[in-house]
């Protein structure tokens, strides 16, 4: 049986690239929804060919889900801030981080709208991330600035771009595929009245491998189920010192002798990161409540 990808899901049809790299409508069996619940952006499906288009019999085992945004089969996120309009906010980028750690994946942050801010601006927002361990890129879908640095991390890998409405999720994805509007027209004359304003996930493949997953806006990041090793993750600066705790199980909050703490204090982790650290805790102890240090 072939095997397709499926790069869009709306109104209970789903469209798949096939190996052939045509999109086909179609529909799935009432077995294969029942017992894989929703079928996916992302998912690999086997389907047959019928005289109505396809019908999809199985979704093959996922690799990963992504609940928000709901995408199947991801290695990395792409998570676009504006530098300016809408101006971006530390604690949300924090979050969003975090908000992603709830399966393994990469992230690479993105600045965008670079053309409505001083560079050096830029700069300095770029290098506090960098300092902290985070692959950042600036870019511009107005003026290409950045383009190639952002081609450069996305070839053979399959990146989910979220963050805020508004944001240029779509501008950059354009920029990078210039033809994606050509293969959305094929897929659904509904869908080309919301481009600007994203209404469903959408794949689309790139020239030379891998593949860009364009999402709606969100800024509701939930952290429900999220445990302290993905917290962690998203602290990365935190989770280095953490070996030089005087207690191994320091949650670097309350406890004496916390190396955390020390460093803040001695300025090598910016008190910003911190705060937000020990918010997003309290909220997950709150929230998860096992997971209560
Ligand atoms: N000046 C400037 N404007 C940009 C840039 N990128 C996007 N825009 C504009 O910002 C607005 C929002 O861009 P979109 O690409 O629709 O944003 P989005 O993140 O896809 O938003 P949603 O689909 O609602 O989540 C549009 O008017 C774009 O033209 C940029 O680099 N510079
Ligand atoms: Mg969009
Ligand atoms: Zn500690």
């Amino acid at each position: 049986m072939p095997v397709g990808r499926v790069v869009q899901n709306i109104g209970g049809f789903q469209t798949i690239l096939t190996e052939e790299g045509e999109l086909l409508t179609c529909t799935a069996r009432g077995r294969v929804k029942r017992a894989r619940g929703e079928i996916v952006v992302g998912d690999l499906v086997s389907y047959v060919q019928g005289p109505q288009g396809g019908v999809i019999e199985a979704v093959e085992p996922r690799r990963n889900l992504l609940r928000r945004p709901l995408v199947a089969n991801v290695d990395q996120a792409v998570l676009v801030f504006a530098l300016h309009d809408p101006e971006p906010s530390l604690l949300l980028i924090d979050r969003f981080i975090l908000g992603l750690q709830v399966v393994e994946l990469q992230v690479l942050l993105c600045f965008n709208k670079l053309d409505l801010v001083r560079r050096q601006d830029a700069c300095t927002l770029a290098r506090y991330y960098e300092s902290l361990g985070f692959t950042v890129v600036l870019t511009s879908a107005l003026t290409h600035e950045g383009k190639r640095k952002l081609l450069s991390h996305l070839y053979g890998l399959c990146s989910v771009f979220c963050g805020p409405s508004g944001v240029g999720k779509s501008a950059l994805i354009n920029m990078i595929r210039p033809d994606a509007d050509l293969i959305t027209g094929e897929i659904s004359p509904k869908l080309r009245r919301g481009r600007h304003t994203t209404k469903a996930a959408r794949l689309i493949p790139l020239g030379r491998g891998g593949f860009v997953v364009d999402t709606p806006g969100y800024t509701q990041v939930d952290l429900m189920g999220l445990d302290r090793d993905a917290l962690l993750r998203a602290f990365p600066e935190i989770a280095a010192r953490a070996s030089d705790c005087r207690y191994r199980s320091c949650a670097h909050l309350a406890e004496p002798e916390c190396a955390v703490k020390e460093a803040v204090a001695r300025g090598l982790i910016p008190t910003t990161r911190y705060n937000h650290y020990a918010r997003f805790a309290a909220e997950l102890a709150a929230e998860n409540p096992w997971e209560r240090p």
